[in-house]
């Protein structure tokens, strides 16, 4: 008998096609990708690296992974890649590792100002066994640099990490570079949501002033669920063991065998990113954010929109993400710089272009769907967030109940299935 699981796939699937993926760490990668995820490569251990692995039979496994480190170094100008991390968390806790002793201070964006947990926030085993501080943004939103210096002279961080994950602007890795460089930190450059854009030419790249550099596969980058680690020249430069203290972070340190599936499909994500072709979606994605940003009466100078909902009410992040659901439009709840209601409850969503720009929607296309989200989030006027937190999770609980009666929602859901179905989906087609 075949598993329910394929059942529950042609689900998932019907969800993507018919919905708008407006979540701006989601992608969807191509059927050769796809081919090499599915692949028998998953039969194989071979913890080590290659030319050097415990076990026999990992001849093919070599050329598959080298190939892999090769294409990487290649597209973003690295001297050596690391292509085994099961994805972005344990590469950057591995970077970590290999770079800090434990109990080490490490220093990143704090999670309010758009940073990622694993740059040392005190729920991250990168916040528990390191020590960490947070810089964070200004009143504009961007990163304070002034206060990144400060912090940085103060307490003299082993490593600064230059990375977010719901920050709409422009990443400056050279101011970055000089304030680690002045005081003697490793730089780590996390550009998992913008590593397409970079390898697309629309974002700098922080290759020549940072050390390291750590991605996720899976965002703009188009891959499949996995991250690279790369060792730049400045790093080598400055530490000749940098790219083995890491490798031994990943195994044996944190990871075992390594996932030669997700490996290989790595491997063809990079290369269809060297094509000209990738080069017109990264700017697509980029001229399509600033598109719906503006119709939104929001801004962003990449793929993502972080926006405040003050002017629906109070702590409407949660509704939002909840109506844009119930019409088939995928969004993330998201705290705001300076954030008013609670990180569970925050008062803004995060939404971006990557995805919907690899079904071929363009410019003309965004403003059909700023409408379809405008429409839906008229929807939570007048059910702020209540001040008594005692009651939010029974408050949610009515939203949502009333939520899924709502005929205007239902309306516009129908609205948008029959709009995207419009637009093939990579990976499953139209
Ligand atoms: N990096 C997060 C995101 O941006 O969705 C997931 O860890």
């Amino acid at each position: 008998m075949q598993s329910g699981i394929f059942k529950l796939i042609e689900k998932e699937k019907r969800r993507q096609k018919y919905g708008l993926e407006m979540i701006p760490s989601e992608n969807f990668v191509s059927a050769d990708v796809l081919r090499a995820l599915g692949s028998i490569l998953t039969n194989k251990y071979s913890e080590g690296f290659p030319g050097a692995r415990y076990y026999g039979g990992n001849e093919v496994i070599d050329e598959i992974e080298d190939e892999a480190r090769r294409l990487a170094n290649k597209l973003f100008g690295a001297k050596h890649a690391i292509v085994q991390a099961y994805s972005g968390s344990p590469a950057n806790f591995a970077v970590t590792l290999g770079l800090v002793e434990p109990g080490g201070l490490v220093m990143g964006l704090g999670l309010s100002s758009g940073g990622h947990l694993t740059h040392g926030a005190p729920v991250s085993l990168t916040g528990k066994l390191f020590k960490a501080i947070n810089y964070g943004v200004g009143a504009d939103g961007r990163i304070d640099f002034a206060e990144v210096e400060q912090l940085a002279k103060k307490h003299k961080p082993k490593l600064i990490w230059a990375g977010i994950t719901a920050y709409p602007f422009i990443l400056d890795f050279k101011k970055f570079a000089k304030i680690a460089d002045e005081v003697g930190a490793y730089l780590v450059a996390d550009i998992s949501h913008i590593s397409g854009l970079v390898v697309g030419g629309v974002h700098p790249s922080p290759v020549p002033y940072v050390d390291v550099v750590t991605t996720t596969t899976h965002k703009t980058l188009r891959g499949p669920r996995g991250a690279l680690i790369l060792v730049t020249k400045k790093g080598l430069k400055k530490d000749p063991e940098l790219a083995s203290k890491i490798e031994k972070a990943i195994f044996p340190g944190l990871q075992g065998g390594p996932h030669n599936h997700q490996t290989a499909a790595i491997a063809v994500a990079l290369q269809e990113a060297m094509s000209p072709k990738f080069k017109k979606y990264a700017s697509q994605v980029v001229k399509n954010a600033a598109v719906l940003a503006k119709e939104l009466g929001t801004y962003t100078e990449n793929h993502l929109l972080l926006w405040d909902l003050y002017d629906y009410g109070f702590g409407m992040g949660y509704q939002a993400q909840i109506v844009l659901d119930l019409a088939g439009i995928t969004v993330n709840k998201n705290t705001v710089p300076g954030e008013k209601a609670s990180p569970y409850y925050p008062s803004g969503i995060r939404l971006g272009t990557p995805a919907l720009t690899s079904r071929g929607m363009k410019e003309k296309e965004m403003k059909i769907v700023a409408g379809f989200v405008k429409e839906a989030l008229e929807e939570i006027r007048g059910f702020d967030l209540p001040q008594n937190q005692e009651t939010r999770k029974d408050f949610i609980k009515d939203f949502k109940e009333k939520m899924r009666k709502n005929k205007n929602l239902k309306r516009t859901c129908l609205q948008v299935e029959k709009f995207a179905s419009r637009f093939p989906v990579p990976g499953i087609g139209s």
